[in-house]
């Protein structure tokens, strides 16, 4: 098994930390340890760990899901010193095995609440990161403020109750800081959204501002909440995948991980409480990141879905398969050339072809099999964030609406949950309940367009996209998704 004990004598080819991760500190609490934080917030703070001066940074990751797999998975980490190893793996099938110790402690906060507000109270806690998922914010689309409906939310804001959501584990902790005099920690949200530092500050101002305006203004003068965009290709991996990355290892790890050897984190250097020396990892650090966020989601993420959805329902299952297909590969292609790279304000230096070439690179990676129903999970999430904005301007300059229609009709009809081959598969959507599931199904081919989905442009949705999203679901479903790509779908002659 991997733990502490054989990081002296792992096999030939993998890299141990550069540090000894039983001497580390925390100064980092994580919210939501998933895959994409342990190959790539993780793997830089691991880098910086190594550096003189920087054993404070340690990270202390903590999941918020009760229920059996989540303990197995606390279990694992717990067996394993919270060790993992991350394979990088490069299109050429080059790879790269190495031990991430940054994670050095792991909580669930159901078993365990009071441990969590006590570590996060611990002034020797500076940033507090999450990654949470696109939707996680609870935040109305329409209205762009907290949503403070929810039951949990609800729940977390009567007095002296004991926290199930991350706004009342921050918040109280927040509030205990304050009392005690401990000060502020920085808020770091490591989601795919636009300026996802100034979502998390609305998130958890609202949340505050419900609970105790006092203390909404000290976080407002005290907190920071720094935007930033992140980037790394990071699959699933289920138990065959472990198995691989195992064997080609040597390891024994129960929590390996895959990722692809391109990363980039581009933050705002607003950090409250201090930072980790990350300008040494690779992090690079701007005055404002929008013009990189807006490549980022409107560019890479906004082009995996448009790709999964059809690909979904021609009964592809992989990325890089899906791209093989020249039908595909030609829509995904012009979806960036004609819809976004022309309504797209790229940071000075960079290009946006060259960007296109290169995420187009990076999905056609085959040694990662990136699953196309993991890109296509939380759909109705992922469209807000990811198609909104392009679809807005493209209805505003009168552009052409066909491809963006096609998209929309693909996710609709990849709801249902079988592809054109009759094979069944179960879309993953944590955010819709089974009536909103149901509307995909609903005869009127207009109704599912009521979804949460299609909140962003709600007020100025053309009649035109409309018939153009009817017309694609039903050609879909008349002749297929390839020959109705080829009617409808807008690929250039
Ligand atoms: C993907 C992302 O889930 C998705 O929609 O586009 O997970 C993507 O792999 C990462 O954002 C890459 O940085």
């Amino acid at each position: 098994m991997l733990n502490r004990t054989i990081l002296k004598t792992l096999p030939a080819g993998v890299s141990a930390p550069g540090y000894d991760p039983a001497t580390i500190r925390t100064g980092i609490v994580h919210f939501g340890v998933g895959n994409f934080f342990r190959a790539h917030e993780a793997f830089y703070v691991d880098r910086c760990l190594a550096l003189e001066g920087q054993q404070d940074w340690g990270i202390a990751g903590v999941g918020l899901t009760a229920g059996a797999r989540s303990e197995r998975k606390a279990r694992q980490f717990t067996e394993q010193d919270c060790l993992y190893s991350l394979t990088e793996a490069a299109p050429d099938g080059a790879r790269a095995v190495r031990v991430i110790g940054a994670l050095h402690a792991y909580l669930l906060a159901p078993a365990d609440p009071t441990a969590v507000l006590d570590l996060l109270a611990d002034p020797s806690v500076r940033i507090v990161s999450m990654t949470i998922t696109e939707g996680g914010y609870n935040i109305d689309e329409t209205t762009g403020a907290f949503r403070l409906d929810s039951a949990a939310v609800r729940a977390d804001l009567v007095a002296d109750a004991l926290p199930t959501t991350i706004f009342g584990f921050v918040i109280e902790a927040l509030a205990r800081r304050r009392a005690a005099g401990s000060g502020p920690f920085t808020v770091l949200s490591c989601d795919n959204l636009r300026h996802n530092g100034d979502v998390a500050r609305t998130a958890f101002l609202g949340f505050a501002q419900a609970r105790d305006p006092d203390l909404a203004a000290w976080i407002e003068a005290h907190v920071t909440f720094p935007n930033g965009m992140v980037d790394r290709i990071t699959p699933s991996v289920d138990d065959a995948i472990a198995r691989t990355l195992n064997v080609a290892s040597g390891l024994d790890d129960a929590l390996p991980l895959v990722a692809e050897d391109f990363t980039q984190w581009v933050v705002e250097d607003r950090f409250c409480a201090g930072r980790p020396a990350l300008e040494k990892a690779g992090v690079q650090f701007v005055a404002d990141v929008t013009g990189y966020e807006h490549v980022k989601v409107r560019m890479l993420n906004a082009s995996h879905i448009l790709l999964a959805f059809p690909s979904i329902l021609l009964g592809y299952r992989q990325v890089d398969e899906a791209l093989r297909d020249r039908d595909l590969a030609r829509f995904v292609n012009a979806y960036l050339e004609l819809d976004v790279i022309p309504r797209l304000d790229a940071p000075a230096g960079l290009d946006p072809q060259d960007y296109r070439r290169s995420i187009l690179r990076r999905f056609s990676n085959p040694a990662m099999a990136d699953q196309l129903l993991r890109i296509g999970g939380d759909g109705s999430s992922k469209i807000q964030v990811f198609w909104t904005e392009t679809v807005r301007r493209v209805l505003s300059d009168g552009g052409d609406l066909r491809r963006i229609a096609f998209g929309i009709a693909a996710y609709l009809e990849a709801l249902r949950g079988v592809d054109e081959t009759g094979v069944q598969y179960t879309p993953a959507e944590p955010t819709l309940d089974a009536a909103q599931l149901e509307l995909a199904d609903a005869e009127d081919l207009r109704a599912a367009l009521a979804l949460p989905a299609f909140d962003g442009w709600r007020e100025v949705r053309s009649v035109a996209l409309t018939d153009a999203i009817v017309t694609a679901r039903e050609a879909i479903r008349e002749i297929g998704v390839r020959a109705a790509l080829a009617e409808c779908g807008g690929l250039p002659g």
